[in-house]
């Protein structure tokens, strides 16, 4: 039976190509020095790839910064406003051009900004969104592809196979940059171009193109789904000799499953790990001769795959169609996995014996393969670590069970309605109208990240670490106190991340010292693995908390992240449904609220940054969805005095179609990022008359821009235009994080001022 992979992790085992890309920007090293670092990431995932016996081994799946914006260039793709990259800067080349269109350009006298950036599907991954116009033409304008073809044709021969983005998906996720057309209609244009593409290919020596088209899970229109069908009716009549599968991930086909089969294409891929009941239903109405591609490893978590099980649907699949018709492989790309486990030192053996990275997962897809063939042996290791997880005290703790059953009504409400606690909460805090404050991390610098890693290398003691900890917080509180905020935040400075901080504190979570995994270009991220009943053993954000808190007369926010965002950004169990982890969740974050209460804290923020993203893709799961999503986060709320403030925070999304699950959050305070869309959000709050109060972001922070104290008053002008005023907060957008100090200042001091003018025009 054949196997394939459908993409692997670029970044380098050691992040070289964040370290290499971070390097190029900064002018440290040259295009050469970088091309060099992405050769030799490609040539050892190939060659790895290779020595676990793979059948296809995916090319193209690798990128300096997103295959989203790859396709871009590889198309034409390439908005107006960069070409001044090329025609006026002597000495930049396509690799310039490609890394301005993905984070803007501000030197050489050029000020362009970036393109937009989102989530990719449900993931934690953002891609570059393709910006078309109406007239928009298409060229091949890029040689990417068939370079890293040539190269992996020469490591791999015949089982090199080119991926590329699909060009109905393509279409579907970008957006139009102007008015007066649909961009699926770009199609007639767009599919000629993929034919000459993938002719050269052919003629370079490619057998297989990989075409993903995630979109097929999707909810479709009518003139979607003909969009389909006519694509790759002129893809199939225009290419010959080359053999073509479609991939499909993150969902089930339902709706679509006629249309996928029937596409004229030699393999169809789907994900049975997500969706395995799909299998029947695609089984049922498969035409002879495609062959069917069956993602049974599971490329978007960690657990060690159930071989009974994956061979149950597999074997399935080879009763209909024949062996010789079934390719096994992972559900998805694996870009989304950590790379190796072999690298992961320190992991409890016990757990270690449940966990799979994206190498493993390559095993256990040649291994599966071997299985098939009849070396049965294979199962018997397979099947006791299964038997192990299951039964093992690590992942089943009676008492959290028993607590999460337990949950009532009363739990989920706070003891008043909101007009009671805003009543009580105004009269206790006094804050003048238009209250200001920041949505809680302040600038990473290079010192404070060095003070962590010196801890770890055992350079520092803990209490070395922790003087120069309070000396930052302290050095931020003053300042907030002097330029004049009215609730403070401590800025954050002893976390590394906002879900990493967390799981580390938590019992039920494990963390790697090394399992990074792409978020955006090369940022990374390193979720931890929830892989038992969840529980909290101690206090966690107490301390800093209330050393904060000392160190000033004024309102000092504690600050939390909420449960479904942990969930989201968290490797998840997959032996339970996500809402009793969130439940799991919920509870060990609300007895944190109530110790900040304890402790003295009036104003506490409980971050919920991805309630938005993990709505499921199909419409039809998504009221499911947000009862419980809005649920856990009433849990963590729901316990304390109408006198303390709970304030939330949610990131750049469109609200409108969740409005009234945000409102049944019930938060007291929240803040959102509204300045990109110049308010433009608010109409959703301001339509749905959204009863409690608000704080729309009223500047970027994703670039070093100062605004001016002018532009934020009108934005607050214009948010007081549509809320009442008595409702309203000041606040930039989140992320200070990622800034640095000089502009931070320069804007928190611009954004007080703004907050002062608006109080006098309105007050
Ligand atoms: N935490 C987690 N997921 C996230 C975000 C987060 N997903 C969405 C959004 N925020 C993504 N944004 C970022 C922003 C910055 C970084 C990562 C994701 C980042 N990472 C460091 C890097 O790659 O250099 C990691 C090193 C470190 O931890 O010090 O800066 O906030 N979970
Ligand atoms: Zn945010």
């Amino acid at each position: 039976m054949l196997t394939q992979n459908l993409g692997y992790p670029r970044i380098g085992s050691q992040r070289q190509l964040k370290k290499a890309c971070e390097q190029y920007w900064a002018g440290k090293i040259g295009q050469d020095e970088l091309n060099r670092v992405a050769r030799t990431i490609k040539e050892e995932n190939w060659q790895t790839q290779l020595d676990t016996g793979i059948g296809l081994i995916p090319c193209n799946d690798f990128s300096f910064y997103d295959q989203t914006l790859d396709m871009s260039l590889l198309l034409g793709v390439i908005p107006q406003r960069y070409s001044p990259v090329l025609t006026q800067v002597p000495g930049n080349s396509e690799i310039d051009l490609y890394f301005a269109m993905a984070r803007g350009y501000q030197k050489d006298g050029l000020d362009i900004t970036a393109m937009e950036m989102t989530k990719w599907l449900d993931t934690n991954y953002h891609y570059i969104v393709p910006e078309f116009k109406a007239g928009q033409e298409f060229a091949i304008s890029s040689e990417k592809v068939f370079g890293e073809y040539q190269a992996a044709n020469k490591l791999l021969g015949q089982r090199a196979k080119p991926v590329l983005l699909g060009p109905v998906s393509y279409l579907l996720l970008g957006k139009e940059k102007e008015q007066g057309f649909e961009r699926i209609d770009l199609i007639k244009k767009l599919v000629p171009i993929y034919v000459d593409i993938i002719n050269r290919l052919k003629r370079l020596g490619a057998e297989w193109v990989q075409l993903d088209e995630p979109c097929l899970v999707l909810d479709l229109s009518a003139k979607e789904k003909d969009a389909f069908n006519y694509a790759y009716h002129c893809i199939a009549n225009g290419v010959s000799g080359v053999k073509l599968l479609v991939a499909t991930y993150f969902d089930a086909l339902l709706d679509n499953t006629q249309l996928a089969v029937n596409l004229p294409v030699k393999a169809l891929h789907i994900d049975l790990v997500r969706a395995p009941e799909q299998l029947d239903e695609v089984l049922a109405l498969i035409p002879p001769n495609l062959r069917l591609s069956v993602g049974v490893v599971d490329g978007r978590n960690v657990w060690k795959n159930d071989y009974v099980r994956s061979l149950n649907l597999v074997n399935k699949a080879v009763e209909k169609l024949g062996a010789d018709r079934v390719i096994i492989a992972p559900s998805c790309s694996l870009l989304h996995c950590p790379i190796d486990l072999e690298l992961e030192t320190g992991i409890d053996p016990e757990i270690r014996n449940w966990v799979a990275f994206a190498r493993q997962k390559l095993d256990e897809i040649a291994e599966l393969g071997q299985i098939t063939r009849g070396n049965t042996a294979l199962l018997d290791a397979n099947r006791r670590a299964m038997e192990s997880r299951r039964s093992s005290q690590k992942v089943h703790k009676q008492a959290v069970k028993s607590r999460v059953a337990a949950i009532s009504e009363t739990d989920t409400a706070r003891k008043s309605a909101f007009p009671v606690r805003q009543e009580l909460q105004h009269e206790r805090f006094n804050f003048p109208l238009f209250p200001t404050t920041t949505i809680g991390s302040f600038p990473q610098t290079e010192d404070i990240r060095q003070l962590r890693a010196r801890l770890k290398k055992g350079d520092l003691t803990i209490e070395q670490y922790e003087k120069a900890i309070e000396e930052a917080t302290i050095d931020a509180i003053r300042w907030q106190e002097e330029i004049g905020i009215d609730v403070l935040v401590h800025g954050e400075f002893e976390r590394n991340d906002m879900v990493e901080y967390f799981g580390e504190q938590l019992d039920g979570f494990l963390f790697t010292k090394n399992g990074w995994v792409q978020s955006y270009g090369s940022r990374c991220v390193k979720p931890p693995v929830i892989y038992g009943d969840v529980s909290r053993p101690q206090d966690m954000t107490v301390r800093w908390t209330k050393f904060a808190a000392a160190q000033t007369t004024r309102e000092m926010k504690g600050m939390l992240t909420g449960p479904v965002t942990i969930l989201q950004w968290s490797f998840v169990r997959d032996d339970q449904p996500r809402e009793i982890t969130a439940n799991q969740i919920a509870l060990a974050i609300r007895d944190e609220v109530m110790a900040l209460e304890e402790a003295g804290i009036s104003i506490i923020q409980i971050d919920e940054a991805a309630i938005r993203e993990g709505l499921p893709l199909r419409k039809a799961k998504r009221p499911h969805y947000l009862d419980w999503a809005v649920r856990a986060f009433r849990i963590t709320a729901g316990g304390v005095r109408d006198e303390t403030q709970i304030h939330t925070h949610m990131c750049y999304s469109e609200f409108n179609d969740i409005i009234e699950h945000i409102a049944a959050m019930d938060a007291d305070v929240i803040t959102i990022e509204t300045s990109r869309s110049q308010m433009e959000l608010l109409q959703a709050f301001a339509h749905f008359e959204y009863p409690n109060e608000i704080g729309p972001g009223v500047y970027d922070i994703h670039s070093p821009r100062v605004p001016g104290t002018g532009e934020m008053v009108s934005l607050l002008a214009r948010a007081a235009g549509l809320l009442p005023a008595r409702n309203l907060w000041v606040n930039p957008d989140c992320g200070l994080k990622t800034r640095k100090w000089p502009e931070t200042k320069a804007a928190i001091v611009n954004m007080v001022a703004a907050a002062k003018q608006i109080r006098e025009l309105i007050g």
